[in-house]
């Protein structure tokens, strides 16, 4: 049928697969898409990244006749990667929204993580792979940390160990790949998994050539704690996108988005954000600048993209725009504040409908807020917390007021309140940033940071306040936080990324390096 250089993908149109198209071309393929069931009968090589949930995955596959082609293929033992949802359907079943049947390739069932033993769910992030059996597609990959955005897992037993070519770790062992023949597939995001993930889709695409061995580095064990690089951008008088960067939420101007983005790629970055800081005055999804700002970033930057400001409508037609979250900042302050007072989720605000189409890992909430000292937490309705350092007027406590419009306004709810709501209405992940800290460079707030990642079970994002290396140390071994973001530091070239992961290694903190 077609060339060696031509591989076959199955993008059913359920979201974001952008980046597995923008991979597999940085690697000097070429695509063609899947319209028929016939075509997967006729590829040479079929990469088939699943997105969304499982069961509207099923429906549709079942619907246009792919479910049964899939089969066919796989019977026919043609060359096959799966990624993500596309190594969970290839199982009897899930318990996501079900029991629901998959595609019944693989004996054994997917299962949600159990967050009720205090684990972190969406299991987000750099997670080492512990490698089970020999294949051409993960040479080299032992030990190395990939990434991982998901809920579902799919579990290890007697009736699937013969497929299983690697397990990780994230409160129990699951599967992270599978092999048989040529039929493989990922639970991991290659795409999305820095130089080693493109090894490994190298791995795939031309599985005779040499010299896509993954690069060698030290032994990883668990789940890496992320330091991100963001990037806060707005619109300059000509209409161009510029990143900027203040003090305190005061800001001036700093460079071009797309190559401080690569550059930060490059660096060492495990994610990249892109925050539009004037996006509370117009709507950047529908925004041309940021969405090719976005469509650039993504063809250079394999690592997770986050974009955010603005946002408050959902608009399908504009997707994510190679986007791997969305952050929401004011109108989640809106949603929540509106879910606290009536105990009623109305599933209509932007978090709760990006929420359900994309699933919660594609949503971040920014917090904004700011310190309010007290004398006496009775004083405040607001969870309060005993400060490291004391007030002004020596108080010795504080409420975090969270605010909207970049700060500009502050609203009757607390930080704690927020964060707790938030999670309630589906947001996977929580960008906790504190405007006291913003540029300052004198660490993040310990005492807001370990307040919010105590209260809930997923991901928290430090962010405000970097200024040397310790910080992230410092904020990683005192609090729950999963990841610290940030901006100034990086910008300002003072301290860079790779100074900060050699840091995090000596103090003993697992980082991808
Ligand atoms: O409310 O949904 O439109 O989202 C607006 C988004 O833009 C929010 O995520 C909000 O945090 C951000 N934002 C709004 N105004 C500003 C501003 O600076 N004037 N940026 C702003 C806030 C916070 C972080 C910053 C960290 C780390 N910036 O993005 O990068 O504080 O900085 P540091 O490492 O230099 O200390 P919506």
């Amino acid at each position: 049928s077609g060339d060696a250089s031509t591989v076959t993908l199955l993008d059913y149109g359920a979201g974001n697969v952008r980046s597995v198209r923008n991979a597999i071309r940085h690697l000097g393929f070429g695509i063609r898409d899947v319209r028929s069931p016939e075509d997967i009968l006729a590829a040479d090589r079929l990469v088939f990244p699943g997105v969304g949930a499982f069961g509207s995955a099923m429906d549709v596959l079942t619907r246009s006749g792919m479910a049964d082609a899939l089969r066919e293929y796989i019977r026919r033992d043609r060359p096959f990667l799966g990624i993500c949802l596309g190594l969970q359907l290839l199982f009897d079943s899930s318990e996501e929204n079900g029991p629901i049947s998959g595609l019944g390739v693989v004996p054994g069932v997917v299962r949600r993580f159990d967050s009720s033993k205090g684990l972190i769910v969406p299991h987000i992030g750099w997670n080492a792979l512990e490698i089970t059996k020999d294949t051409q597609l993960l040479k080299g990959a032992e030990g190395h940390h990939v990434y991982f955005v998901h809920s579902y897992h799919a579990l290890p037993s007697d009736e699937n160990k013969e497929w299983i070519s690697s397990v990780c770790n994230y409160g129990e062992s699951f599967i992270s790949s599978i092999s048989m023949g040529n039929i493989q597939a990922v639970q991991f995001h290659p795409e999305k998994s820095g130089a080693t993930g493109l090894s490994i889709l190298k791995n795939f695409l031309s599985p005779n050539s040499s010299g896509s061995k993954v690069p060698s580095r030290r032994k990883a064990s668990n789940l890496a704690k992320r330091v991100i690089a963001c990037l806060d951008v707005r619109s300059n008088d000509s209409g161009d996108l510029v990143v900027t960067k203040g003090d305190q939420y005061d800001v001036r101007n700093l460079g071009k988005p797309v190559d401080l983005a690569s550059q930060y790629y490059i660096d060492g970055a495990d994610e990249v954000s892109f925050l539009n800081i004037t996006g509370f005055r117009d709507f950047p999804l529908g925004d041309l600048p940021m969405l090719e700002v976005l469509r650039c970033a993504s063809e250079k930057v394999f690592v997770p993209l986050t974009v955010g400001g603005g946002i408050r409508d959902f608009t399908d037609a504009n997707g994510r725009s190679g986007a791997d979250k969305i952050s929401i900042g004011s109108d989640a302050v809106f949603a929540a504040e509106a879910y606290l007072q009536t105990g009623v989720k109305t599933g209509k605000s932007s978090l709760e409908q990006i929420s359900r189409v994309y699933g919660n890992q594609a949503v971040v909430v920014s917090i904004d807020p700011r310190r309010v000292y007290v004398k006496n937490p009775e004083e405040v309705q607001f969870k309060t917390v005993k400060m490291s350092n004391k007030g002004p007027l020596g108080e010795e406590y504080a409420w975090y007021q969270c605010t909207v419009s970049g700060g500009r306004d502050s609203r009757p709810i607390g930080a704690y309140e927020l964060a707790k709501a938030v999670e309630e209405l589906g947001a996977g992940e929580i960008l906790l940033n504190c405007i006291d800290c913003d540029g300052q460079g004198c660490g993040f707030d310990i005492d807001l940071v370990k307040m919010v990642s105590d209260a809930v079970t997923i991901p928290v994002i430090a962010s405000s306040g970097a200024g040397a290396v310790e910080h992230f140390s410092e904020v990683f071994e005192k609090t729950n936080a999963s990841a610290a973001l940030a901006a100034g530091i990086f910008h300002r070239k003072e301290v860079p990324i790779s100074a900060v992961k050699e840091h995090l290694v000596d103090a003993g903190v697992e980082v991808r390096v």
